[in-house]
């Protein structure tokens, strides 16, 4: 299952999984997008591929989305919790408690909801790999980032409870920190303005979707016995989440 798949690095995921004949369930709110991804990778792949749409902020929905699944799909291998978002990069001080809220909705209670359905499926079949998208927000703080940033050191924290917690049940938890990729992500931050977008990735090669979809094949292809907890994947032109290597 990857949430969060009608765009970037979703989307990137459910390509690489579907290469590698994986039945996939898609997730996320737009459905046409949704639909046609399904149609392009059952096409393109020896693969099975589900399409739920839900807005992973609304627990109602979720649960919905994930009960009307016949029994053998509930049996999810891997589940990638991609789905998230930051909204807005003002000062403490100037933000906007929607934003807030869609944070913290998103990124947090919405991979704790969905994961609290999947994770007794993994229990029962004692094995099963949860990967939590996380970011170089979650491991440092810079100016303007202040929720999202807090949002991302949650999904660290959770993802260290997580593989204590489901250690007995032989569950891998990986955390995945990707520094700048160029999707929807600035866009959607600065509520569709694309000037401003544009700007984050000006004078330098950013990671692309593709790049963090490869660091998924390299966590899900190890060996029942060896698990990947923390990676950290920057551009070779970003050094941390402040310094970076601009040309012009
Ligand atoms: P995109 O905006 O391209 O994709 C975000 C995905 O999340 C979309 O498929 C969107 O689907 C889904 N999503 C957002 N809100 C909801 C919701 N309420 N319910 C269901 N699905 C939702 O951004 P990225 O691919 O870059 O982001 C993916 C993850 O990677 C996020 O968790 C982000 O924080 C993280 N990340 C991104 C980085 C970057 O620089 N791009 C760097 C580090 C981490 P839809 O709108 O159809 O619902
Ligand atoms: C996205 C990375 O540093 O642009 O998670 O917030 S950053």
């Amino acid at each position: 299952m990857v949430t969060g798949a009608t765009s970037g690095i979703g989307k990137a995921t459910a390509n690489k999984l579907a290469a590698l004949e994986y039945h996939l369930i898609i997730t996320g709110r737009r459905k046409e997008r949704l639909q046609e991804l399904q149609s392009q990778l059952e096409d393109k792949y020896n693969c099975k591929v589900i399409a739920l749409v839900f807005d992973i902020r609304d627990n109602k929905q979720t649960e919905k989305a994930l009960g009307m699944l016949e029994d053998k799909w509930k049996n999810i291998d891997i589940l990638v919790n991609n789905a998230g978002l930051a909204a807005g990069a003002d000062p403490i001080q100037e933000g906007l408690w929607s934003d807030w809220e869609q944070m913290i909705d998103t990124n947090v209670k919405g991979l704790l909801f969905l994961s609290k359905q999947v994770i007794p499926h993994m229990i029962k079949q004692q094995k099963g790999h949860i990967i939590n998208i996380s970011s170089i927000a979650g491991k440092e703080v810079y100016a303007g980032g202040n929720v999202y940033c807090a949002s991302k050191h949650a999904v660290d924290a959770i993802t260290k409870g997580m593989r204590i917690d489901l250690l007995k049940h032989n569950i891998k938890v990986t955390s995945i920190s990707p520094g700048m990729v160029e999707t929807e992500f600035s866009l959607v931050r600065y509520h569709g303005d694309k000037e401003k977008a544009d700007k984050v990735y000006k004078g330098l090669t950013p990671l692309f979707a593709e790049d963090i979809a490869d660091t998924i094949e390299f966590v899900v292809t190890r060996p029942p016995h060896v698990n990947i907890n923390d990676i950290l994947v920057m551009p070779t032109a970003q050094a941390s989440a402040v310094y970076n290597h601009r040309e012009g």
